[in-house]
């Protein structure tokens, strides 16, 4: 029997290789809530529920996943079958509302071990990859144009990443479009620049920014304004030719209808996470391709766990033409696998193996365990 018999969640806290610079916090450690399930037949699972930035991202933290997971969603769970991973995720959702962090890591751990059960990896029971890799995006948010720069030129001889997402909205309008020009400019047309203002700005200024933005050649602006401004975000793709990108918008498939009914985006930024696990994040796609919404692979700058089961669903999924921005593990100082993801030549290659293809070092986690002993908090806001 596969029954679920044991679900375990652990917070790992592990530096960042450099201060992440958002509109709303800088990171300086990313903090990873790992969840282990053990089923009644010996196998088991893993998940991973990772928040930005404390609170200042969400409304989830690493501290509200592990409570959520621990107080709600394992007592509800355990002693279900673990191989209907629909009959335990609508049950989870009936019982907890919100939360789409801590329902999306149960149901990875679900997924991940359904697949090793089976021996077939998560996209095989996603019906299967359409591509082993896919394009991979990097953030530049040193919040210094020059280290950016030179961030980027080393990326590029690499051959690691050609798109890069710059993270704009702290400074003053006239200094961001100033910073993106400067690095428009050293990188040329080899390279394609986003921007993502993480809900910064007002109506007026996403105006101003967005046609500052065009003029310089940026490809694409996500969330400049308030999840909330659906109708001023439409306002603003209509008015500019420059794509925009709808992200915190969008926690889940009912939200993906409301954008797409009502056009106020080009392009869906699908995170496993926001969407509330790997069935509704594939809902969202489906919204998305029906409605001739581009789609780009998205992410909460999870670790291992969390990055390969937003690869085995992307590489199902079949026109993924903003590519992906899945380098969450790159921005970590260590790693928590036994097996890195694989990097190369601008793309991430999908794992291979049952489940998730990915293993967690125990001698990783026992390492950035929280509960270890070691204190190292993330720095929210200035
Ligand atoms: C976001 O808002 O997209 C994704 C990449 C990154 O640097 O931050 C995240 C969050
Ligand atoms: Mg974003």
């Amino acid at each position: 029997m596969s029954k679920i018999d044991h679900i375990e969640t652990t917070i790992l806290d592990i530096p960042t290789i450099r201060g992440h610079v958002l509109s709303m916090t800088t990171m300086t450690v990313q903090s990873v809530v790992l969840v282990r399930i053990r089923f009644g037949d010996g196998s088991e699972g893993w998940g991973e529920g990772t928040a930005i930035g404390g609170m200042s991202y969400g409304p989830e933290s690493p501290e509200s996943i592990r409570l959520a997971i621990d107080a709600y969603i394992a007592p509800a769970i355990t002693g279900m079958e673990g191989d209907d991973v629909n009959a335990v995720t609508h049950k989870v959702e009936r019982l907890v509302r919100g939360n789409p962090i801590a329902r999306c890591a149960v149901e990875t751990a679900l997924w991940d071990g359904l697949g090793r059960r089976l021996g077939v990896s998560v996209a095989q029971l996603f019906g299967g990859p359409v591509r082993e890799t896919m394009p991979v995006a990097w953030t530049l948010a040193s919040g210094n144009s020059e280290t950016d720069i030179a961030e980027a030129r080393e990326m590029i001889a690499a051959r690691r990443h050609n798109i890069f997402k710059l993270k704009i909205g702290k400074r003053a309008l006239r200094d961001d479009l100033a910073h993106v020009g400067a690095i428009k400019s050293a990188l040329g047309d080899g390279a394609s620049i986003r921007v993502d203002v993480n809900q910064a700005w007002n109506v007026t200024e996403a105006r101003h920014g967005l046609r500052g933005l065009q003029e310089i050649g940026v490809d694409l602006v996500e969330q400049p304004i308030a999840a909330r401004f659906h109708k001023a975000l439409g306002h603003l793709t209509d008015a500019y030719e420059i794509a925009v990108m709808a992200d915190e918008a969008l926690q889940g498939p009912e939200d993906a209808m409301r954008v797409a009914a009502e056009r106020s985006a080009d392009v869906f930024a699908v995170k496993i996470a926001q969407s509330g696990g790997l069935r509704r994040a594939a809902e969202v796609v489906a919204i998305a391709q029906s409605a001739g919404i581009g789609i780009y692979g998205g992410t909460m700058l999870e670790a291992g766990i969390g990055t390969a089961a937003a690869v085995q669903l992307f590489s199902t999924v079949e026109r993924l033409g903003w590519g992906t921005e899945l380098f969450g593990p790159l921005l970590m100082k260590d790693e928590i696998l036994t097996t890195p993801i694989e990097y190369r030549d601008f793309s991430l290659v999908r794992p291979q193996g049952p489940g998730l293809g990915v293993v967690p070092d125990p001698e990783k986690i026992a390492r950035y365990d929280r509960d270890a002993g070691r204190v190292l908090r993330s720095v929210a806001g200035e």
